[in-house]
């Protein structure tokens, strides 16, 4: 077997010359020493794949490579990575930029003296107190129950029929504003159910004024709820406007957080309902008691110009804080002169 290990550079060689014909039996043994042979020795030296150095060689030659490609693929993952983060760092610079411009345009409104008289002389604004007591000017007087609730719709064919055609006042704005809190502020009571947690109020909500006033609240699901599931808004955005059609809404209140101003939400809401019926309505700026007066009066001031294009005049923006009591008597005025007394009622129904 050694001997033949030893010929068989040579024999290989003459066996890849000829052409492949039978190998007599005799030389089958040759053959089989030739395969043997091959795989210790290669014919041109080097040592075959299988001998340990060759193996070695080979492994550190293909660790070289996976590194290589390990390195290149980090490269260009810390690239990409690099190049989004750069956009995303423009967009939130661009953000940025666009937020600081509207706060400085916001702070270079000048605070005018007679809106600062007013915040002034209601108590609105932080840390402050009312000025009049708002228990000594309620909704109803002597009322046990100055409110009622009567009836909660989520469709169309749900709604309060109010078939004596009493005044309803709706409150509506974005989810969290304060709706809930300031029906039962002003009408003095707690019947209304507040939560800090968004989204609450799913149905269109009728409370029902106790006498001599004759009328509903409506307290109104929140719009621009950006958790709400798309069917339960598209659910919203089409009850709402069916239920301002309605003749019987003689008031639309939209509240908006005195904090932010008007939102985009409240913008779109604006717009939109202002296609449908000439509907009386006014702006509440609500939670008044978590801004400083100097920024009340600036909000006040560009919520008034906002609004404006909607034919809301200023005289129909209204300042309030349902926790402080500040702003509630402006707010009662108003309901109760939309609210009809008995005797306009029954007027209206003796019609
Ligand atoms: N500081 C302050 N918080 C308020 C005022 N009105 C409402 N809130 C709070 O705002 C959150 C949402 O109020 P809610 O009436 O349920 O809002 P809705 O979703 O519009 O009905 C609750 O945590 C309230 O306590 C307010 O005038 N001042
Ligand atoms: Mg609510």
């Amino acid at each position: 077997m050694l001997r033949h290990s030893l010929s068989i550079p040579a024999l290989g060689a003459a066996h890849a010359s000829r052409a492949p014909t039978a190998i007599p039996a005799t030389r089958c043994c040759v053959a089989a020493a030739i395969r043997s042979a091959s795989t210790t020795t290669s014919t041109r030296g080097r040592p075959p794949p299988t001998h340990p150095a060759r193996q070695a060689k080979i492994a550190a030659a293909a660790a070289k490579r996976r590194e290589q490609h390990e390195q290149r693929m980090t490269a260009a993952a810390s690239k990409s990575a690099s190049a989004s983060a750069s956009a995303v760092t423009a967009k939130s610079a661009a953000q940025a930029a666009a937020e600081l411009s509207k706060r400085k345009q916001f702070m270079s409104i000048t605070p005018r003296s007679d809106v600062l008289d007013l915040i002034q002389s209601w108590g609105l604004g932080e840390n402050k107190r009312p000025t009049v007591n708002p228990d000594k000017y309620p909704l109803v007087a002597h009322a046990k129950r100055p409110v009622e609730f009567v009836a909660a719709a989520k469709r169309e064919g749900s709604f309060w029929k109010n078939e004596e055609r009493w005044p309803e006042i709706a409150m509506i704005g974005r989810s969290n504003v304060g709706k809930s809190r300031l029906i039962n502020a002003v009408c003095g009571t707690t019947i209304v159910r507040v939560k800090a947690k968004p989204g609450l109020t799913q149905s269109i909500n009728w409370y029902k004024v106790a006498k001599p006033l004759r009328g509903y609240v409506v307290d109104m699901p929140g719009y621009g709820f950006a958790y709400a599931k798309d069917e339960r808004k598209e659910g919203w955005s089409e009850i709402i406007p069916e239920y301002l059609k309605r003749p019987q809404v003689s008031r639309l209140l939209v509240l908006v957080d005195a904090r932010h101003g008007l939102k985009m939400a409240d913008v779109e809401f604006l717009d939109s309902i202002s296609r449908l019926r000439r509907l009386p309505k006014s702006i509440i700026l609500t939670k008044c008691d978590l801004v400083r007066p100097d920024i009340l009066a600036r909000r006040y001031q560009s919520v008034c110009q906002d609004v404006h294009k909607f034919g809301i005049q200023p005289s129909n923006v209204v300042m309030v804080s349902a926790k402080s009591g500040a702003g509630l008597i402006p707010l009662r005025t108003l309901l109760k002169r939309e609210l009809m007394t008995t005797a306009e009622a029954e007027a209206a129904a003796g019609q």
